[in-house]
């Protein structure tokens, strides 16, 4: 198995990117529960992402999601973020929310709906140039709900110029990135359902544009490792959108319900050069913790994330790559399982110590009292919500 050292210097590489949303409440459609202490505003969203960088020392910074974490200066907000010690990241678009948006935003049929979801997504430009953001993270929510409520093709192009309009709005040096959904809200047809038409509208978009990988917007059984393999081999792998799902988007803690996949997942980046910085790949998070209290569940994420990526470092490609070469299926799959079966976390351990952080973040964390601290200042205003 590769050694620990080059193990441990590929890990000290590692970022986590945390989503604002995480730390606000969430629920399903049938109820949203409260919990003590949950963020009013998009300051203490981002003073409880800084806890989570502050016990793992891999997430140095939070997404923001607009109209969520709308403020009226982003510059101040993003000095705010470095003061915690982490700094603003991706930006999320969201037309999705507003009633205008019912049948859509940009593949909407009405050109004026068209008009205001564009203007929405440049909105989000503009707060990428105020933060300092590299990444406009981009999800749809469009599609229909029946056979011939619109026409397919045609909401093709409309999303096609929105798009392109976007691309034109970017300076340099930021990134559009393109998510994929299988399904829901719309039930029918989704105008960007899957990465084969998230990858087709990047391509023609060029270099700035780059498709998204959120574990949880896949048909049952997809093995999402080939779609990482391939996208990462045409250098079109912009990022990740983390979580876990047993049915369907269900948002839950990362390489919970299945720590193997993202295991293979892992892999696959690896293997494809996913850790190296020119490759510029996002990890980001986006999850919601309903029941379980929000910072340890995004702290636990980022340990589980951090599990899988030292067992997939950990494969010893030498061994793997003679096996594959002789043709040797049984000893090909050992060399990975060997892997996936090492128990990594005094490894882990051990490389906290080295930083100067306490080996066991969640301990650290449930003895620092910040829970209890926030639960008793935080009293009055309006906790922070999805708004759903
Ligand atoms: C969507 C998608 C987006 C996220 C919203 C909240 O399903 O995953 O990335 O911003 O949910
Ligand atoms: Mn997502």
């Amino acid at each position: 198995m590769t050694d620990n050292s080059v193990v441990k210097a590929a890990l000290r590489k590692q970022a986590i990117e945390l989503p604002s949303w995480a730390f606000a409440n969430s629920g399903t459609r049938f109820k949203v529960f409260g919990q003590p202490g949950v963020p009013r505003t998009p300051h203490e969203k981002i003073a409880d992402a800084a806890q989570v960088h502050r016990y793992t020392g891999v997430a140095p910074s939070v997404a923001l999601h607009i109209p969520w974490d709308t403020v009226d200066d982003y510059g101040e907000l993003a000095a705010y973020a470095r003061e915690q010690g982490v700094r603003i990241g991706t930006i999320n678009s969201n037309v999705f929310q507003d009633d205008d948006f019912k049948l859509g935003s940009v593949a909407n049929p009405d050109p004026a709906i068209r008009a205001k979801a564009l203007d929405h997504l440049l909105a989000c430009v503009d707060v990428m140039d105020a933060t300092g953001s590299a990444d406009l993270k981009l999800w749809f929510a469009d599609g229909t709900n029946y056979p011939g409520q619109d026409d397919v093709r045609v909401r093709q192009d409309r999303l096609a110029e929105a798009l392109e309009a976007v691309r034109d709005r970017l300076s340099p040096d930021q990134r559009m990135l393109l998510e994929y959904k299988l399904f829901e809200p719309a039930f029918y047809t989704t105008d960007v359902p899957d990465w084969g038409t998230a990858y087709a509208h990047c391509l023609k978009l060029g270099d700035r544009a780059q498709v998204v990988v959120d574990t949880g917007h896949h048909a049952p059984s997809t093995n999402i490792e080939f779609i990482v393999a391939f996208l990462l081999r045409e250098h079109k792998l912009g990022g990740f959108d983390f979580n876990s799902r047993f049915y369907a988007d269900d948002d839950l803690m990362v390489g919970a319900a299945d720590p193997f996949q993202l295991f293979r997942i892992m892999y696959e980046v690896v293997r494809g050069g996913g850790f190296e910085p020119e490759e510029g790949i996002a990890f980001m998070l986006d999850q919601c913790h309903n029941i379980e209290p929000k910072i340890p569940g995004q702290i636990r994420s980022v340990l589980n994330v951090q599990e899988a990526t030292a067992k997939a470092l950990l494969v010893d490609a030498e061994a793997l790559s003679a096996a594959q070469r002789a043709g040797d299926v049984l000893g090909a799959n050992a060399v990975l399982m060997d892997a996936y079966n090492t128990d990594v976390r005094p490894l882990l351990a051990e490389l906290r110590a080295e930083e100067g952080l306490d080996p066991d973040p969640m301990a650290a964390f449930a003895r620092s009292g910040y829970m209890e601290a926030i639960a008793a200042e935080r009293v009055g205003g309006q906790q922070a919500g999805w708004g759903a």
